[in-house]
């Protein structure tokens, strides 16, 4: 764990940043990434803002949002490089192989399971979301936060709570909920940006995987085939949140999305209650996340995925564990 004034110390001394983070990017994610990189602009940096496409169209009113993934052909030119949100390297392509394109590296991240890769390294896994980790690391250094950046903040904050429902929703995230405001953070205008804005194929395919639910012993799950897809027109950003649904029930332990992204790959969308860590079980699978929001990529069909994982969960949690 590096000391939060050797980060600063790093934002003030350099000139220029490249900022990444991971694929599949969600409020978080793009919020820290353009929360910070806002603000070092403020300061007058030269900042990249590295998002893997597709990147979320959803957060299209973020101010810096058109930032995103331009002039990456001089992105060896930045002198830092700065991973936000993204527990390794391996959910970065560019970065997977070329970590060593910089000569520093910062690692700012509330992920358990977070690999303490960089030359410096802020993990907090106290913390709701990246992005109060950014605002800390703003308000320390003195840098720059206007109402576009406190927005920034506030998208990921939200999102990362499941707009404060999550178990994550601890006093650090209301204080840091506050302080945003205080910035000048509109919840009620990004609450409608975010969730007021549904797409057609999103409710197809939120019907659809309802129509499948499955529920044994508390584990509930559904899936979502190419063919659906193909017949929605639904694209992968319309299964998001999906899964949120899908845990509702009252007697809810675990619940699981499988979603067949090509053939024969499966990614799995998982959420725990009732206190079990369904980041375990991810990792199991080769993937990772967070106590109550994980997720991994299974190389089979959509059968033998659920067959996997059902039998897994069953044998491990039965009594709750
Ligand atoms: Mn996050």
């Amino acid at each position: 764990m590096s000391n939060i004034n050797d980060i600063c110390t790093v934002l003030k001394k350099y000139k220029s940043f490249a900022l990444f983070t991971h694929v599949n990017a969600d409020g978080d994610a793009i919020g820290s990434v353009l929360a910070l990189g806002s603000s070092l602009i403020l300061k007058g940096k030269k900042v990249l803002f590295n998002v893997p496409e597709p990147v979320p169209l959803k957060f299209d009113f973020l101010k810096g949002y058109g930032l995103i993934n331009k002039n990456l052909d001089t992105l060896n030119q930045m002198e830092v490089g700065i991973l936000l949100d993204a527990a390794g390297t391996n959910r970065i392509e560019v970065l997977e192989k070329n970590l060593e394109l910089f000569n520093i590296t910062i690692n700012i991240d509330h992920h358990i399971s977070n690999g303490h890769f960089a030359t410096y390294n802020l993990v907090d896994g106290n913390a709701p979301s990246t992005t109060v980790l950014i605002l800390r690391i703003l308000e320390k250094c003195g840098f720059p936060i206007d109402e576009d950046i406190a927005n920034d903040l506030f998208t990921g904050l939200l999102t990362d709570t499941g707009s404060f429902h999550y178990v994550n929703t601890n006093k650090f995230a209301f204080n840091s909920a506050s302080k945003m405001l205080d910035y000048g953070a509109k919840p009620d205008f990004v609450s409608d940006m975010i969730f007021e804005r549904e797409t057609v194929g999103h409710l197809k395919m939120l019907g659809i995987a309802l129509s499948r639910l499955i529920i044994e012993n508390g584990i509930v799950y559904s899936f979502i085939t190419l063919k659906d897809f193909e017949e929605t027109g639904a694209v992968g950003e319309d299964t998001e949140r999906i899964i949120d649904v899908l845990r509702r029930t009252g007697e809810t332990k675990i619940a699981l999305l499988f979603k067949e992204t090509r053939k024969s790959e499966v990614r799995v969308s998982l959420r725990g209650k009732k206190g079990i860590n369904v980041s375990e079980i991810a990792e199991h699978f080769g993937g990772g996340g967070h106590r109550a929001a994980a997720g991994c990529t299974i190389k089979s069909t959509v059968e033998k995925s659920i067959k996997r994982l059902i039998e897994y969960i069953k044998e491990n949690y039965e009594n709750g564990k």
